[in-house]
């Protein structure tokens, strides 16, 4: 995009629902994203290629012909590694933080601190404690509890070899990261490490540096965001089918509406109790609304929706055009993937940002430090704030552009296990049968340097028709629900093959398995069927894909997919292009050390064409073209 070139509607996004709020946005003077862009283009070549360094103040130092090295002496090769190992560093960081709150709250319902939260799922708690070599004969589920959530901290620190889920990989795959030195110990020693290594004199050697990369992201992979995800199925309950809706039309124009939107689950459990208290309903009736509407953004969306059913609003590029439908009383955040710009435009209607991370505060929003102990009693205050504000709402500027579309979602490793009958085989024989040729988890964000959503939903379509079965979490969840894939009916836009075990089954051919931490998922479900295999997880016909990516968090999310040996395709590189070295180590050179490495197409259909290829080299190496 050259500079102040604004593309039509059309190329923003594949929807009518943010076409029509894009237009609507323009007319009520409400600057968004790709306004934003437009100003932003074009983008620093040296920080697109990654060679700015700004680790010291000898410089910033920025890599050109003229001057091959910074004042330090450090080259393209050493500063695009340490840049990107930071990057990355952001990401693991990001998830794992999530993860560590959730051992918090566990922790403190496990010791009787907060009695807001109760075990939900005790099956699933001793089942865990007992997979991590916890005796739990003759405990209660509190003392079970206490020692899970021990076990998880240690996960986090610098006392054992390797993080407690190491034991779900195969065994020859952590063999082959032993060879490499990249079994991840602590998240937080390896996450320190990185920021350690990247300062000015320490690391120098770019491979070392990717590496290390590789072993902190595995410590977001099998820990940070693993932990996440268990704890939060024992805590709220493991998902399980259920039916749902996706888009602005889950917006309701005579309800107070209340949007919630972040990562962690942990506040907006607590709200959907609020919204079903029938105090604060009838205070909304008095105030004139029919009722309390709860929707979804994001992955805090993903995560009500997959447990619980709550609609889901819309993904990363729908956050500022839900509050453009003027309809929205209260946007009540945790953390990621939050975009500042969200209380300015919410200052344009009469919409009130929540902000309820100490560690995530928004200038302009109303800080609501949140705590596990009084959970319900503020989860209550934020719902009568919203209620408070639907007075003010103006009907004459709202527009809510479209009718609900249909989902199916819960797709969790159990629920998967349960609708193939309680063990892996069918969906192995399938493979083998190649009436699934493979499967591609398709994960991750919108980035408006790309027509939104058109790569997300056309790489699933394409691969689904290719008998590939797709698996979606985070922010391809929504493309995938507005586009009709998550529904069992869409069998019909499926191979015969595909087709068949999805009628058989009675599941869609693209299966919601969560959030971004719910990653974590798929990780596992890999390692499960690799060892019920005997082989690698770099053996299986699967692959990764983050078409529309944007994140820190999604570029760790690639990192610990390849280092788990699952071929990743992502639409755009990260800033890494101004060292060759590293471009062909994360795009080849990988292979060799980890079975698995990036390739980068912006196209869907050439990248359905080259994951498919890949696919049937898998195939091929265990014996089954
Ligand atoms: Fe420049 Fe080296 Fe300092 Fe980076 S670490 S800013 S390359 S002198
Ligand atoms: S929210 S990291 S935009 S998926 Fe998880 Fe969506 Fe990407 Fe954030």
């Amino acid at each position: 995009m050259k500079k102040n070139e604004k593309r039509s509607l059309d190329e923003m996004s594949i929807w009518p629902d943010a076409r029509r709020m894009i237009e609507k946005a323009e007319r009520d003077g409400v600057e968004t994203a790709w306004d934003r862009l437009v100003q932003q283009t074009p983008h620093c070549k040296f920080g697109e290629s990654g060679v700015c360094c700004r680790n010291c103040t000898m410089g910033p130092c920025r890599i050109s012909k003229k001057a091959p090295r910074g004042v330090c002496g450090a080259d393209a090769d050493v500063i695009v590694a340490r840049n990107f190992g930071r990057f990355l560093a952001g990401g693991a960081a990001g998830h794992s933080d999530h993860g560590r709150d959730c051992i918090e709250a566990f922790h403190a319902v496990a010791h009787g601190k907060t009695d807001e939260y109760q075990i939900t799922d005790t099956e699933k708690l001793v089942r865990i404690a007992e997979e991590l070599g916890i005796d739990t004969e003759g405990l209660d589920t509190m003392q079970v509890a206490k020692l899970l959530a021990d076990e998880f901290f240690q996960s986090f620190a610098s006392i054992r070899d390797e993080v407690a889920f190491v034991r779900r990989v195969p065994e020859a795959q952590r063999e082959r990261w032993q060879r490499l030195g990249i079994i991840p110990r602590g998240v937080d020693r390896e996450i320190a490490e990185m920021m350690h290594r990247t300062h000015m004199g320490c690391d120098n050697d770019a491979p070392n540096t990717l590496l290390h990369g590789m072993r902190m992201s595995l410590a977001d992979g099998w820990a940070g965001s693993m932990i996440a995800t268990e704890i939060s199925d024992i805590l709220f309950g493991t998902p399980m089918p259920k039916k749902s809706r996706v888009n602005l039309g889950v917006i309701k124009e005579d309800q107070v509406n209340i949007l919630v939107h972040g990562h962690n689950p942990i506040v907006s459990e607590k709200i959907l109790e609020a919204v079903q208290d029938p105090e604060l309903i009838a205070l909304a009736r008095e105030k004139g609304a029919q009722g309390i509407n709860l929707a979804g953004l994001c992955c805090t969306g993903n995560e009500l929706l997959m447990r619980k059913g709550i609609p889901m609003a819309g993904n990363h590029l729908m956050t500022e055009l839900a509050i453009v439908t003027g309809a929205v009383e209260l946007i009540i955040v945790d953390y990621q993937c939050i975009m500042p710009s969200l209380v300015q435009v919410g200052s344009c209607y009469h919409t009130k940002m929540v902000t309820t991370a100490d560690k995530a505060k928004f200038t302009g929003a109303e800080h609501i430090s949140f705590y596990v102990e009084k959970a319900g009693e503020q989860a209550r205050e934020m719902v009568r704030m919203a209620i408070e504000r639907y007075p003010l709402r103006n009907p004459d500027r709202v527009d809510i552009p479209a009718e609900p579309v249909e989902i199916t979602t819960g797709f969790s490793v159990e629920a998967l296990l349960g609708a193939l009958g309680g063990s892996l085989t069918p969906l192995i024989e399938a493979i083998k049968a190649g009436k699934i040729r493979g499967a591609v988890g398709i994960v991750g964000c919108n980035n408006p340097k790309y027509k939104h959503d058109y790569c997300n939903l056309n790489l699933a379509k394409e691969l689904i028709k290719r008998d590939i079965l797709v698996i979606v979490t985070g922010c391809v969840t929504t493309a995938a629900g507005k586009g009709g894939l998550l529904m069992p009916q869409a069998a019909e836009m499926a191979g015969p093959g595909l087709q068949e075990i999805c009628n058989a089954l009675g599941i869609p051919p693209v299966l919601h398995m969560g959030s971004c931490v719910d990653n974590a998922r798929i990780l596992h479900l890999a390692a499960l069927l690799a060892n019920e295999l005997g082989v690698e997880i770099s053996d299986l016909p699967l692959a990764a894909s983050s078409p529309e990516w944007y994140s820190e968090k999604a570029a760790t999310i690639g990192t610990y997919a390849v280092a788990s040996g699952i071929y990743t395709h992502l639409g755009h590189p990260p800033n890494i292009t101004g060292s060759q070295t590293v471009a062909e180590l994360a795009l080849k050179g990988l292979d060799d050390l980890v079975g698995a490495c990036f390739c980068i197409e912006p196209d869907p259909f050439k990248a359905a064409e080259l994951i498919h290829q890949r696919i049937t080299e898998k195939r091929r190496g265990l014996g089954l073209e």
